[in-house]
């Protein structure tokens, strides 16, 4: 087929709700911004695991602990899940991680912050949590298959973090002067950066537009962040604990929240790699593939003694 028909045949698809699946034509651009996407979703999740982790061996109680342990562990699966739709684009996994690690690649500005007490760990499940579905839950009718049905495991599991985390923050506001304090410190510190997690605003997105063309996002960056401070709000008040934003006021025309403004220096300085973590973040991920080297050699080894033989006389790749 010319590139004309199958262009009109990817448009149609598109435009009745049929997903896209991996040995389909599809547009360079639209593949590109999908690898794109995905892949620094999945980095995401990766490096998304070092702020909390942080905090496995001081949570408060046993229950605590093997709650926060089963969470970090969700969400290196959600990694791995998301780096195997990335490959179906045509990427590798090899690839994928290099670009991580050199730096190339983005993962979330909201993991260049760090975990300081143990509300953050709260602050994390109810605000990075909670974002994460707001954003990702549209995602589950993303046009491209394998990406859509790995969202859809994925916001199961998100949905049951973000309850962990309110839950805490809940614990924590329920009991003395000093917890109380402790859990409103952290969603001073946490609040704006989970705004920006969205992304910046419609009219300054290069990629928003075309992605919802491509039903890729289903709503904008500001649409989600608006439904995010909607809900949030409410939530706050159940907790007894204040946003802090002197500008968050309901508006009964538009009817939502107004709020204040997003300092886009700060979200532009963290993604450039000058957060308050990102070198750390980074070092830690170079460490861990660097001490896991005798791990990925002793699988390959593995594979090969267990693969059959290609009819060229080669072993196949484990992975193929
Ligand atoms: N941080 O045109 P835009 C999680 C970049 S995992 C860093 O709006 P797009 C969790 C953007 O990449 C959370 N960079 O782009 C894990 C682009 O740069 P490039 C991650 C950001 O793609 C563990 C440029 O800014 N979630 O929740 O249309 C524990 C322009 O932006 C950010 C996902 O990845 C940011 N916050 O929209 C707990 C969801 N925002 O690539 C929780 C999937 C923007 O041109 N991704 N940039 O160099 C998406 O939905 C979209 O990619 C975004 C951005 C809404 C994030």
């Amino acid at each position: 087929m010319a590139t004309e028909e199958l262009q009109k045949v990817f448009d149609d698809k598109i435009a009745e709700e049929i997903r896209i699946e991996p040995k389909d034509w599809m547009p360079d651009d639209y593949r590109k911004t999908l690898i794109r996407q995905i892949s620094q979703h999945a980095h995401s999740e990766i490096v998304g695991m070092l702020p909390e982790a942080n905090w496995i061996t001081r949570a408060p109680s046993l229950r605590r602990k093997a709650t926060l342990l089963a969470k970090v562990q969700d969400e290196a699966g959600h990694g791995l899940y998301l780096y195997s739709a990335a490959e179906t684009m045509g990427i590798t996994r090899e690839e994928m991680v290099d670009q991580l690690l050199s730096g190339k690649a983005k993962y979330s500005s909201i993991f260049n912050y760090p975990t300081l007490t143990w509300a953050d760990i709260g602050a994390i499940g109810w605000l990075v949590d909670g974002a994460a579905i707001m954003n990702q839950v549209p995602l589950c009718r993303a046009s491209y298959g394998p990406y859509a049905r790995a969202m859809v495991r994925i916001c199961k599991e998100e949905s049951f973090h973000q309850r962990q985390g309110f839950e805490i923050l809940l614990t924590l506001c329920k009991g003395s002067k000093e917890q109380k304090e402790m859990a409103q410190d952290a969603l001073n510190r946490w609040w704006w950066p989970s705004l920006m997690m969205f992304g910046p605003n419609d009219d300054t997105s290069p990629h928003t537009a075309q992605s919802m063309k491509w039903k890729i996002k289903r709503f904008s960056n500001d649409e989600l962040r608006q439904k995010f401070v909607d809900v949030c709000n409410e939530q706050a008040d159940i907790l007894g604990i204040t946003i802090p934003d002197d500008k968050l006021v309901w508006n009964e025309k538009r009817q939502h929240y107004d709020f204040g403004e997003i300092n886009w220096n700060e979200f532009f300085n963290v993604i450039k790699g000058n957060g308050p973590c990102n070198k750390e973040r980074l070092a830690a991920r170079v460490s861990a593939h660097e001490n896991g080297e005798w791990v990925r050699e002793a699988a390959l080894a593995y594979a090969r003694k267990k693969a059959p033989k290609s009819p060229s006389g080669e072993f196949e790749s484990f992975r193929n």
